[in-house]
């Protein structure tokens, strides 16, 4: 604003009514005391002519406008006019921007559209400093989310687990929800995270972790005092929260002696227990559940699957509008490694396609990316393309389980791109529009994702990592962003404008997943990682446990067969064409090869390398790469702040270190499994 004026206006009852009109005012506030400017409301009078930025509700009537009293109407009178006098139909998440001769005018019709126009306004000033008031292009366009739901799930429990610690699969300390078995009092860093979440389009936050221990099924009940105040905590930016519930609560909170699905007295108990949430917090968005999954109690204990099972919790949300996400990660995981003909990737499709229509309206059945367990790269889940007739969403996970921790710099917006613009039916719709809802069922789902954030100063342990919480919710928002455009973004915004901590956050990130993969497991053969921390090269970590995630490497090969020829079968969950691309090495791409086949080690790839000599290759091509990213970042000593730096150098020494292990381990292994020497003569132990 510099020296300008910004002026709010809202109808006269409408704040009391919609907390997120709070917010906007007190963006507009603090971003005056920090840049300059001044804020005016409806109700401050003569704002006169240096008015440069307008927000305003649709339910405003644009005559009289602040200052009509005075001789002159300015020229934002008359742009503010023409807006409100005919704003168009504006879904509430949506907002209007018009610019003419140097103001600035959002319209929405609810105080969330107007708060993510004036994140945008923000984030378009930091992307293009230096662009003024004097910027006279015209623009009038509306803003919408193309995804209606954008979730975060945080795997937080209330108390610290042993094995897990308190966030599971948490690389950023503890939560920032939860600390010494009890809500925080002070939720000030919970507050800056929803201010946070809001800035990048986040409407929806699962406050607890899927694996629901004793402590946190309470959440139900007991300590339901704490949802209402994080609710309080997010409502004000746009965002409904969520409970991980366990399905045995019926049993273990309620007291009953079965949380059988068709029992009359469980849908009863689920009935009342969801409308006590709701009288304490009318705004609740619903349930996520794991279900029969990893040890999670879930309806095959009583011979009902799992349609009968989210419908039982959809019925007890549906009265008040409730969603119950219902995850499909379910799988044996007690799996005997000798038996090869179970395939744990096929699990989730084999439990799940033939359930397609079964779901109440009020469900999304969310489905991770990939058929295994987040790898770094994955084909995509095959349920994705297998249930038109059921709400789907799509699961990532910003929290870096498998892709270095973030002790590893890895940005993963460009994997996530790929996910989502693949087309699971080779043409028409992609992986992002069954998520909105443009797919063959034209039923909406939602993006989800599991957060990164926990009560780290730098919030998510590596400082980098946060570009991959502020993809996520871009990406949410608008799934066709470029990766690169989505980084320069949030380096403009986190960092400033100094072209050459640009270029060099670019050069350490933009490729890097890619780089991550190098130097890990190799052809989207996945695991390989210590077992249990899932850190580190373990190459046999898992080859004889009961979890079903096998590479079956010998003197003669590695892969795993899932052929509808030779093998699991699994390539058959596809449409066509993937499940033709997939099944034959003549077309399945290098990347995957791993995944959908068992090939000799000499097996040539498309790219003209053998497999053992890629391996070779990307696992030293890794490590140096890792090294001109040490560097580039040694350069930008004094351009960031310090302890930023620090933090960063930290990281990336341990990440070299953990990439050399990698580079050594995968490459000695494979050498001694098949015996062929490097054709380049490196150093192999
Ligand atoms: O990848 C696995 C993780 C588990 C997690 C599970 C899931 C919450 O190792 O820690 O449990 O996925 O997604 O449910």
């Amino acid at each position: 604003l510099g020296t300008g004026h910004a002026l709010l206006l809202t109808a006269r009852d409408e704040t009391a009514a919609d907390p997120v009109l709070a917010t906007v005012e007190t963006e507009l506030r603090r971003a005056a005391r920090a840049h300059g400017g001044r804020l005016s409301t409806r109700t401050d009078g003569e704002p006169g002519p240096d008015v440069r930025l307008v927000l305003a509700t649709t339910a405003v009537h644009p005559q009289p406008l602040p200052g009509d009293a005075a001789a002159t109407e300015h020229a934002w009178h008359a742009l503010v006019r023409r807006v409100l006098a005919d704003p168009g139909t504006l879904p509430p998440e949506s907002f209007r921007l018009v610019r003419d001769a140097g103001v600035t005018v959002v319209a929405a019709s609810s105080g969330t559209g107007l708060l993510h126009g004036l994140h945008h306004v923000a984030r378009d000033a930091a992307a293009r400093p230096g662009r003024a008031a004097e910027d006279t292009a015209v623009t009038d366009e509306v803003r919408s989310p193309a995804q209606a739901v954008r979730m975060l799930d945080h795997w937080d429990n209330v108390d610290v687990h042993d094995v897990m610690g308190q966030v599971e699969r948490g690389y950023a300390g503890g939560s920032l929800f939860f600390a010494d078995g009890a809500l925080r009092d002070d939720l000030g860093r919970a507050e800056e995270y929803a201010r946070l979440l809001g800035s990048i389009g986040i409407n929806r936050v699962g406050l607890n972790n899927v694996n629901v221990h004793a402590r946190e099924a309470r959440l139900l009940t007991e300590g339901l005092p704490d949802v209402v105040r994080l609710a309080a905590v997010f409502r004000p930016h746009g965002i409904r929260v969520h409970l991980s519930v366990s399905f045995a609560a019926p049993m273990t909170v309620g007291g009953l002696p079965t949380a059988d699905p068709l029992d009359p007295g469980v849908q009863r108990w689920w009935a009342d227990v969801t409308a006590h949430v709701y009288r304490a917090v009318p705004d609740f968005g619903g349930y996520v559940v794991k279900a029969d999954s990893e040890g999670q109690p879930g309806p095959f204990a009583y011979g009902r699957d799992h349609a009968d099972g989210a419908n039982l919790l959809a019925r007890a949300l549906a009265p008040f509008g409730g969603t119950v996400f219902w995850r499909a990660f379910v799988y044996d995981h007690h799996q005997d490694w000798r038996d090869r003909s179970t395939d744990r990737a096929r699990a989730a499709h084999d439990h799940f396609a033939p359930l397609d229509g079964r779901f109440d309206e009020n469900v999304v059945l969310q489905v991770k990316h990939g058929p295994l367990d987040f790898q770094t790269r994955e084909a995509v889940s095959p349920v994705i393309a297998a249930m038109p007739r059921t709400r789907l969403a799509v699961e990532l996970q910003v929290t870096q389980e498998y892709t270095g921790q973030q002790r590893h710099a890895c940005y993963l917006a460009p994997w996530w791109r790929e996910i989502l613009d693949l087309r699971p039916w080779g043409e028409g719709p992609t992986v992002a529009d069954v998520a909105i809802g443009d797919g063959p069922g034209g039923r909406p789902g939602a993006l989800v994702a599991v957060s990164n954030v926990g009560d780290d100063p730098f919030w998510t342990g590596h400082p980098l990592a946060q570009a991959n919480l502020y993809a996520f919710g871009r990406l949410a928002w608008d799934p066709t962003l470029a990766p690169e455009a989505v980084l320069d973004e949030w380096v403009g915004l986190t960092f400033g404008a100094d072209p050459d901590v640009r270029a060099g956050v670019h050069a350490i990130l933009d490729d890097s997943w890619r780089t991550y993969e190098s130097y890990t497991a190799p052809l989207g053969v996945g695991f390989m990682v210590t077992p249990g921390s899932h850190y580190g090269p373990s190459v046999d970590g898992y080859e004889y446990s009961p979890w079903g995630t096998y590479h079956f490497a010998d003197r003669d090969g590695i892969g795993v067969d899932r052929t509808r020829a030779t093998g699991t079968g699994y390539t058959g969950q596809y449409p066509a064409p993937w499940r033709d691309v997939y099944e034959d090495l003549a077309t399945c791409p290098d990347e995957l090869l791993l995944f959908f086949h068992h090939v000799p080690w000499g097996h040539v790839l498309h790219s003209g390398s053998t497999v053992v000599q890629h391996v070779y290759d990307t696992h030293f091509a890794g490590v140096e790469r890792v090294e001109e990213m040490v560097g580039t970042w040694a350069a930008l000593a004094g351009r960031v702040p310090e302890d930023v730096h620090a933090r960063v150098s930290e990281r990336l020494d341990e990440q070299l270190r953990s990439a050399r292990e990698w580079r050594d381990q995968l490459t000695t292994y494979v050498f001694r499994k098949c015996g062929v020497p490097d054709a380049r003569g490196r150093r192999i132990y």
